[in-house]
């Protein structure tokens, strides 16, 4: 990077042209047209609706870097303690409203968001069409990418010095259509039409070396590194920078994404050879560390190219800490004071390892000194306990990739277990329980969530479930080493501003309008909403909040229309009293669409039934009253199981939906292509959503939190975050059900059920999917997800759980259909409590039990 400041003679000059930031109509006009006419070269007579998105964006770029730049001037003059938080994934969807919403002008009284949509309706646009242009940052695959996002929001709010780093792919999370009922993923190419939110850094590189082999200084072993790493492959790491913007403040933070380049240098033995175009396709493959996102949501693939891009991307980020410590000119013992690192999940564990390569062989450290500041420097979030899902890397794969990490690795696993063993040498099984390197396997392989641990100071779950979990289950062995103090809980939490002001336009009016707070302040402080409970039970209120509901339930059933080739799935003049029950997230076994689906099935045969046995509709339509049932989520592009479950919905849909003797009792949709945007307009439409998880599997979920935060009631089991949030707005505003995660291990031996005798109602659902109900071409299409349940052990106890399950449905018929103002009550306690869950507070919980670090304002 650069240092060039411009000599004192020339300053005032450039003070004087100071750039400054729009904050009038005017000035948001002369700025949206010198970009259309420069940087775009397009006039009055050529700008679509894409052309005013990219204005727009980039008017309102113009501000937020101008605050970006104080920030980071104000950080490196104040030289606080940073947070720097490493993520594979950063799922943060558009970027536009999100920004009018956060930017702050300088006058506190312009709502910027309003003003741009006025100064736009001059130019003749509509704000609503040009927001549609953008297309979705998709980096992530689901809660953890999402998480990330919400982070990166809080602690630009919280004015927290803190950056994001990880990587610009080039393809994020693929696009998923729908075709005969089936997944088919296509590529997402989100950079099409270039960027307007990335700033590219040319004079931020860094070189990146894979593969080679390690040099050992054999003559000289008084010297305190005795290895150097030669690496073979060369590539370089160029930053891009995305401003975070903080909401109510000009505290704008730093987002920075790695993209892998070819060097400049050339393989002249190869050109040589006459093997020019052998040694340019080699530069060429230097691209394809950030092509792709991994597609894998909870499960680990190990894949040489996904080690590559998580060691790519550790290296780049560590130099550029590395660099900015140095510039303020600290001895290295000074180094945990001035920096933090957070790893979400164990993808950036080699982070840990690279610093203390660095530090050995680069900096001449003694390795214990080292360590110690290594140590004091991370901490690591673990979000998950499935055994699927923990990285482990094979021995061969890794240390032909890093050769020195392995060693390293290697000698950080010899000193820990020489700890280990004196402090319990008579646990012998001890040492190989928790050895970083697993043996027994056909390959030995590192268990990376082990090294993370020992790698750091703190150890964090995302719910109070969850964290006990760990403590139990994965890392027992490390409780009892490391004392129960370095595990700790820090409850997920999402950004309001995005998840209530965003998404929910007509709820933020309404809890202005209640709470005389014309300017949402509230949404700095969460846990205010409590006012709202004094409201619950007025009539008025109630109906001004179903008249919120209403409006959100037309525009997501426009959504689905427009998506079903403008066919109505649902019956608009009883929009009011259709429930609408959603369960969106990433398909998965553990998540248990496949209840879901079947709790369907069983609704649909009984009303089939009860039409066969001549039932007049009244009464069919009392016992199963109106309701939708929507579905979204991706599968991975691998995972079998997944995807047959995604064409049973689409199966289920086809006949129920098509069926006379069901008209409008019972519609099903499944929503292709769910991400950030679409969720936006999903969540705040939902009467009651699903988060069904086989006890202790979901560590948290976090879509649980959006749609209570919206007025959804939630159908759950007692798992992750559904734990707190039902202490926080009270057991009586959510319906629980099912079996407890404590029984989950002696269920699965020794079920409830057997395939003999499952119950009754879970039952006929099978025989309706064995006889063929809804494969109409392929009578065994569905015999799989049958066989899990009746033949492979039933892992996630879905027959276990499915009479409470259906039970309590008909618990949700009853209260929405024959109590409304109860539901409606429900709904009002529901987000009148639900500010514990802003990422707020948890971002201030991780400043203060995890990162010691404190805000700096300006
Ligand atoms: C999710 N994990 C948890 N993983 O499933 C969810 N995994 O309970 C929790 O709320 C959320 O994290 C935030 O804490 C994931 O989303 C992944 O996406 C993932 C990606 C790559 C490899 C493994």
């Amino acid at each position: 990077a650069i240092d060039a400041t411009i000599p004192l003679k020339s300053r005032a000059l450039w003070n004087k042209n100071q750039v400054k930031k729009f904050d009038t109509a005017d000035s948001f006009q002369q700025r949206f047209i010198d970009h259309v006419e420069t940087t775009l070269a397009r006039s009055l007579y050529n700008c679509d609706d894409l052309a005013a998105y990219d204005a727009t964006s980039m008017a309102i770029r113009d501000n937020l870097v101008i605050d970006w730049n104080k920030t980071q001037q104000k950080f490196t003059t104040r030289d606080p303690k940073r947070v720097y938080y490493l993520s594979l994934e950063f799922l943060m969807g558009r970027a536009l409203d999100n920004a009018l919403i956060n930017m702050k002008t300088d006058d506190e009284n312009t709502d910027s968001r309003e003003m741009v949509r006025n100064a736009l309706d001059d130019l003749g646009f509509k704000l609503e069409d040009v927001l549609e242009q953008e297309p979705d940052a998709g980096l992530g695959n689901g809660g953890l990418g999402r998480l990330a996002a919400c982070f990166v929001d809080s602690m630009a709010t919280e004015n927290i010095p803190a950056w994001g780093y990880g990587i610009r792919y080039q393809y994020g999370i693929f696009a998923q259509k729908i075709i005969n009922g089936y997944q088919v993923e296509t590529p997402d190419y989100w950079l099409n039409f270039g960027n307007a939110w990335e700033i590219e850094r040319n004079e931020v590189q860094y070189p990146v070396t894979f593969y080679g082999y390690v040099e050992r200084n054999e003559a000289n072993e008084s010297t305190l590194s005795p290895s150097q790493w030669i690496g073979g492959e060369r590539l370089l790491a160029v930053a891009y920078d995305f401003p975070v913007p903080g909401y109510k403040t000009s505290n704008v933070n730093n987002l920075r994404l790695w993209q892998a380049r070819p060097t400049t240098e050339f393989d002249f033995a190869k050109f040589n050879n006459g093997e020019y175009q052998n040694s340019v396709d080699q530069q060429q493959r230097a691209e394809s560390v950030s092509a792709v996102l991994y597609p894998n949501d909870n499960f680990q693939q190990g894949k040489e190219l996904r080690l590559k891009q998580q060691y790519f991307w550790c290296s780049a980020s560590l130099h550029d800490i590395i660099r900015r410590f140095k510039k303020s000119k600290r001895p290295w013992s000074e180094f945990t004071d001035q920096v933090a690192i957070q790893l979400n999940d164990t993808h950036p564990t080699l982070a840990i390892v690279e610093l203390q390569r660095i530090l050995v062989d680069l900096e001449k450290l003694d390795w214990h000194e080292a360590w110690n500041i290594v140590t004091n420097t991370f901490a690591y979030t673990n979000h998950t306990v499935m055994q699927e899902a923990l990285e482990k890397w094979p021995i061969g794969l890794f240390g032909h990739l890093l050769p020195r990490h392995l060693e390293i690795i290697y000698d950080i696993n010899w000193f820990f277990l020489q700890d280990v063993a004196k402090k319990f040498p008579k646990d012998v099984d001890l040492l190989s329980r928790v050895s970083i390197i697993e043996e027994g396997g056909a390959e030995r392989q590192i268990r990376m969530a082990f090294l993370a641990i020992i790698g750091s100071h703190k150890v964090n779950g995302v719910a109070e479930l969850h964290s006990e979990l760990i403590k139990t289950t994965i890392f027992k062995d490390f409780v009892k080493i490391f004392g129960p103090s370095k595990f700790t809980n820090v409850t997920n939490g999402i950004t309001p501003r995005r998840w209530l002001k965003q998404a929910n336009p007509k709820l933020d009016e309404l809890i202005c309008q209640t709470l005389d707070d014309p300017k949402s302040k509230y949404l700095l402080n969460m846990p205010i909403l409590t006012k709202l409970a004094q409201y619950a039970e007025d009539p008025q209120f109630q109906q001004k909040w179903s008249d919120v509901k209403k409006y959100n339930k037309i525009r997501l059933a426009d959504l689905m229309k427009s998506l079903n080739d403008g066919v109505d799935v649902i019956d608009r003049e009883h929009i009011d009293d259709t429930l609408f029950d959603i369960q969106v997230k990433r398909i998965h076994e553990y998540k248990r669409q496949q209840m879901n689906i079947f709790g369907v099935i069983y609704r649909y045969l009984c009303i089939k039934q009860m039409a066969k046995e001549g039932k007049p509709f009244k009464e069919i339509a009392k016992k199963f009253p109106r309701k939708v049932s929507i579905f979204g989520g991706k599968s991975a592009p691998g995972y079998y199981m997944a995807k047959l479950i995604i064409k049973l919905i689409n199966s289920v849909a086809d006949v129920v939906n098509n069926d006379p003797d069901v008209g409008s009792l019972l519609k099903i949709f499944f929503i292709p292509e769910y991400n950030v945007s679409k969720a936006e307009i999903i969540i705040p439409a939902s009467d009651l959503s699903e988060h069904i998880s086989t006890a202790g599997t979901e560590a948290s979920g976090t879509s649980n939190m959006k749609f209570v935060m919206n007025g959804g009631l939630i159908i759950g089991t007692v798992d992750g975050a559904n734990v707190e949030i039902t202490r926080e707005i009270g057991e009586d505003n959510i319906f629980l059900f099912g079996n407890l995660s404590e029984n989950v291990e002696d269920l699965r031996y020794n079920h409830q059920y057997n395939k003999q005798e499952l119950p009754k109602s879970l039952q006929i659902v099978m025989d309706s999917l064995e006889s063929g109900v809804f494969s109409t071409d392929e009578q065994k299409e569905f015999k799989p997800i049958v066989d899990t349940i009746k033949h492979h052990g039933d892992y996630y106890l879905v027959s276990d759980d499915f009479e409470s399950y259906i039970a309590t449905q008909e618990l949700v018929d009853q209260v929405y259909h024959n109590e409304k103002s109860e539901w409606i009550k429900k709904s009002i306690l529901s987000v009148a409590n639900v500010g514990f869950f802003s990422s707020d507070r948890c971002i201030e919980e991780y400043a203060d039990t995890i990162w010691n670090v404190e805000p700096v304002k300006s």
